[in-house]
């Protein structure tokens, strides 16, 4: 299973050394655990059960009837595990979540003044989150097994087939805004999440309830009118999908939306009032190692440099002919007729969607697309 680890010690379980009090024991190591994890820098740990959001299982399958998730085919294989987080490990007895922040310190939205320059999203901007994150995960489910030996846990971030953001408003984290992440009134929405299943049976938080009101500036920021209805996203139509995940040339209506966005979009979380509230980020590799590059720069990376570049970064999964893919579709928004010759030189690109985007790029310049 992608990104996940099990371990399992073989001395007896808690509840089994002769403690009269299991109950207490749990919430000592809970309590322990919250204190390790806050050291391990986590913003915030909430634990709920595998079985606590019934009702997402119904509601992944809207989304996947509706085809909201594009070519993200991965996300309806395995959809009887992803609706259904017991089912994924029936011996699971708690599910431990991790919020982190990646807060920036500076306005996010800025870039989109510079058209010239790409604007890269917030959480692209350092260290592949995947790999500190589950760094950190990986840290604390070692110490809770130390604590309870003889159990087991699985660690996940992003990539297995769990709904982390439900989970983490069960948990108690924050809650899922009109945007559909999850953010919370003292954290703000710029944080990932961890999560840590385990057969440690710890006490369960309180769910978070929803504080977004009569606000909709979220669903009003969206470029590309990706919000159907509140609460629920159409990805196919989300400049995060566009960029990241969407292979081949992307639908030509939705080009001139993607202004000079050449990595996800930070518009929604931008635009939320409760992140006048959100605290600073302590993990300071999240930050700056790409800045607002000049497009003209990146348009002529080629393989090589493009992994050289973006080593360590989220931003080399993506591959060079989708990342020159996109840095055309934002020189063609330029309207700045200096790149027009960048734009020409690939045009005979070997990369279809690449050639493709140069040509649209030239034409869009020369005021003909
Ligand atoms: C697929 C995916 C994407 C896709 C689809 C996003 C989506 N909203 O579904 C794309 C590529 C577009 C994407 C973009 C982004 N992503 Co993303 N993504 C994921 C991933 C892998 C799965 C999400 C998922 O299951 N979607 C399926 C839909 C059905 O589920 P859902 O979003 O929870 O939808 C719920 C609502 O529709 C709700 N619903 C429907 N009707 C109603 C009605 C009411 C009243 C309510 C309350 C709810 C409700 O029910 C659904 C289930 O609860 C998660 C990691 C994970 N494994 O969970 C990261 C994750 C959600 N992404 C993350 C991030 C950071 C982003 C971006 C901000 C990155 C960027 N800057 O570009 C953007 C944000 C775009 C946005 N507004 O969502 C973080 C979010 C952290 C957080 N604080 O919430 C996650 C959790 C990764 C992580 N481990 O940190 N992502
Ligand atoms: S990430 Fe950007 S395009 Fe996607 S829903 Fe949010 S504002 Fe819209
Ligand atoms: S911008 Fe408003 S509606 Fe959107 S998540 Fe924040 S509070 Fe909720």
């Amino acid at each position: 299973m992608p990104n996940s680890i099990s371990d399992r010690a073989d001395s007896p379980p808690p509840s089994a050394d002769g403690d009269p009090c299991p109950d207490r024991r749990a919430e000592e190591i809970k309590q322990a655990l919250a204190a390790e994890a806050a050291e391990a820098g986590f913003a915030r740990m909430r634990v709920t059960t595998p079985d606590a959001v019934p009702e997402i299982a119904g509601r992944l399958r809207a989304f996947l009837k509706a085809g909201r998730h594009g070519q993200m085919g991965w996300m309806a294989e395995r959809s009887h595990w992803r609706g259904d987080p017991a089912a994924l490990w029936p011996e699971a007895r708690s599910v431990i979540m991790l919020a982190e922040l990646y807060t920036p310190d500076h306005d996010p939205l800025a870039v989109l003044e510079q058209p010239d320059r790409a604007a890269i999203s917030v959480y692209a901007q350092g260290r592949d989150y995947h790999d500190l994150v589950k760094k950190r995960l990986k840290r604390l489910g070692r110490w809770l097994l130390e604590r309870a030996p003889g159990e087991a846990i699985k660690v996940f971030v992003d990539t297995a087939p769990v709904m982390e953001k439900p989970l983490a408003q069960a948990a108690g984290l924050g809650w899922q805004g009109k945007h559909t992440n999850l953010l919370s009134r003292d954290l703000g929405s710029w944080f990932f999440l961890g999560a840590i299943f385990t057969t440690v049976a710890l006490p369960a938080d309180a769910p978070e309830v929803e504080h977004c009101g009569s606000c909709r500036a979220c669903l009003d920021a969206c470029p590309t009118g990706a919000f159907p209805a509140p609460f629920q996203l159409d990805a196919r139509r989300c400049i995060s999908y566009l960029t990241i995940e969407h292979k081949g040339p992307v639908d030509p209506e939705l080009r001139p939306m993607l202004g000079n966005r050449i990595y996800g979009c930070d518009d929604c979380l931008a635009a939320c009032p409760w992140n006048k509230f959100a605290q600073a980020g302590s993990e300071m590799r999240y930050r700056g190692i790409v800045e607002a590059p000049p497009l003209a720069e990146l348009a002529v990376l080629d393989d090589a440099d493009f992994r050289a570049r973006f080593s360590g970064s989220p931003i080399k999964r993506i591959g060079r002919d989708r990342f020159v893919r996109n840095v055309l579709y934002a020189i063609g928004n330029s309207g700045d007729a200096s790149l027009q010759a960048i734009a020409r030189d690939l045009i005979h690109d070997p990369d279809t969607a690449v050639a493709d985007a140069a040509q649209w790029a030239v034409q869009r310049l020369a005021g003909t697309g």
